[in-house]
């Protein structure tokens, strides 16, 4: 398989990880490239079921190598935890790459974390609180530690405690809170490190090896596009590039090796955290109600009921844009196997002005009203269908009908969470 970038299209949670784990072992390596233990990405094989946050999803194949790149950041406790929990189940780890030049998650990203949050009350981003945004911050600051300075206990202790001289003040005189000693960090932080020590690796370099031998890589994108931090729903999105072109400087990859951009886009849609949704429906309607209970639309990381709308064609046109899809994996058809009518948003009407691809302008997706149409349903249980043809009339013609809205090929077809329930169209 030529290497190819997995993104999600929407506001995430579209199936990237069961798509990942599906595809992956057709990869000699998957790679993430941003976003840290915020994410949650599910993988079902019979009756097992695994929530991943740091580890990528080509885990399962233990000759695929799974490396955590340099765009990511990276909570050691939660990753020795994912280590543990595979290595118990009989899955082994040896593969598993982590970049020295991933930025660290520390105690105080999480307090601050939720510290920020509270001063926005009620503009608040609705983050996971894991840390993410203020872990990005200081990379952007220049400040950060990375998994390299973990090595070396005097480089480690002398990063740490300049960015404590910084941060210590801001828990302390700005939000009341408890501050840190560099100390009480190493005690920590550095036996985490040793056992970590045999994962942290030349990551970029690596990638790059791999390529020059003619092996593939798939990189594994987490959030999604509408979160992406130049490209989504700003403010309310997280703070790395989860687009298409952060597979680029999130793995020290040149762009010419990737040659396939495979959009995961869920057969509706769904947001969790705060910010506008043209198409959310209210849980307390029937639709929304249904879409939450039928899909299960529950946060992988956090627990949080996930908000639900129908299937957003104008965010479909332009996800499939700023990441210049070449093909989609179409997940969670079955949810909408309990409706009599399928409503597809394919317009905005904004202030007047009628839009097909999201507006670049804040206020004016803010106050977009969907224009719909309606397709008919199908109503029947499509979670044993293999092959496209086994699918009804009227689900093959809402596939088609995604296809124009984004102008991009559905290549998968998933009708459940298992990785068998996929219909691979090639
Ligand atoms: P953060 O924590 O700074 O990245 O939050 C910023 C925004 O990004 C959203 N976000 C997510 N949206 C969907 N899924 C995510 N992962 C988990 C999951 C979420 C969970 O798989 O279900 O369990 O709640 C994820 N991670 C970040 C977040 O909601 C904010 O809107
Ligand atoms: P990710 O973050 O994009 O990897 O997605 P999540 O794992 O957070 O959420 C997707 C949820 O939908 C998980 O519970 C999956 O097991 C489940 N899922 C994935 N594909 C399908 C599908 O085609 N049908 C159904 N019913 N569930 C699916
Ligand atoms: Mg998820």
């Amino acid at each position: 398989m030529s290497s190819t970038v997995l993104v999600g299209t929407q506001w995430g949670d579209e199936g990237k990880g069961k798509i990942c784990d599906l595809i992956a072992r057709d990869f000699d390596c998957v790679v993430r490239y941003q976003g840290g233990n915020n994410a949650g990405h599910t993988i079902v094989v019979g009756d097992r079921k695994y929530g991943l946050h740091q580890v990528p999803s080509g885990i399962m194949y233990p000759e695929c190598i799974s490396v955590i790149g340099n765009g990511c950041v990276v909570n050691p406790k939660v990753l020795l935890e994912e280590i543990d929990m595979f290595e118990a189940d009989g899955i082994s780890t040896a593969n598993l790459k982590v970049s020295g030049n991933a930025h660290v998650i520390m105690p105080y990203h999480m307090d601050l974390d939720g510290a920020y949050e509270e001063l926005l009350g009620s503009h608040n981003i609705g983050t996971t609180k894991r840390g993410i945004g203020p872990c990005y911050q200081d990379k952007m600051a220049r400040i950060g530690l990375r998994m390299q300075d973990m090595l070396d206990e005097a480089t480690f202790r002398d990063k740490l405690a300049r960015v404590l001289d910084r941060v210590n003040p801001q828990l302390e005189k700005i939000f009341g809170l408890p501050t840190y000693t560099v100390d009480q960090i190493c005690d920590e932080y550095l036996p985490m490190a040793e056992r970590l020590r045999p994962y942290i690796c030349e990551s970029s370099r690596l990638l790059n090896d791999l390529i020059e031998e003619g092996k593939s890589v798939l990189f594994e994108g987490a959030q999604a596009t509408l979160l992406d931090i130049d490209h989504g729903t700003y403010p309310y999105v997280t703070s790395s590039n989860c687009t298409a072109g952060g597979a680029v400087t999130g793995s020290g990859v040149g762009p010419g090796n990737i040659e396939r951009v495979l959009g995961i886009m869920k057969a509706y849609i769904t947001r969790v955290g705060s910010g506008p949704m043209p198409t959310e429906l209210a849980y307390e309607t029937d639709t929304g109600h249904t879409l939450t209970e039928e899909g299960y639309e529950y946060g992988v990381t956090t627990g949080r009921r996930r908000r639900c709308g129908w299937f957003d064609g104008v965010i479909a046109n332009y996800s499939a844009r700023v990441n210049g899809l070449t093909h989609i994996a179409l997940t969670k058809l079955d949810v909408l196997s309990a409706f009599d009518t399928i409503k597809v948003c394919i317009a905005y009407d904004c202030d007047g002005e009628r839009y097909t691809t999201v507006p670049e302008h804040e206020a004016a997706f803010a106050n977009a009203v969907p224009v719909y149409e309606e397709l008919p349903g199908w109503k029947c249980d499509i979670t044993a269908c293999r092959s496209f043809d086994e699918l009804p009339q009227e689900a093959r013609d809402y596939v088609a009908r995604i296809e124009e809205l984004a102008h991009a090929e559905v290549a998968f077809v998933s009708v459940g969470p298992d990785r068998e329930q996929t219909i691979n169209r090639s």
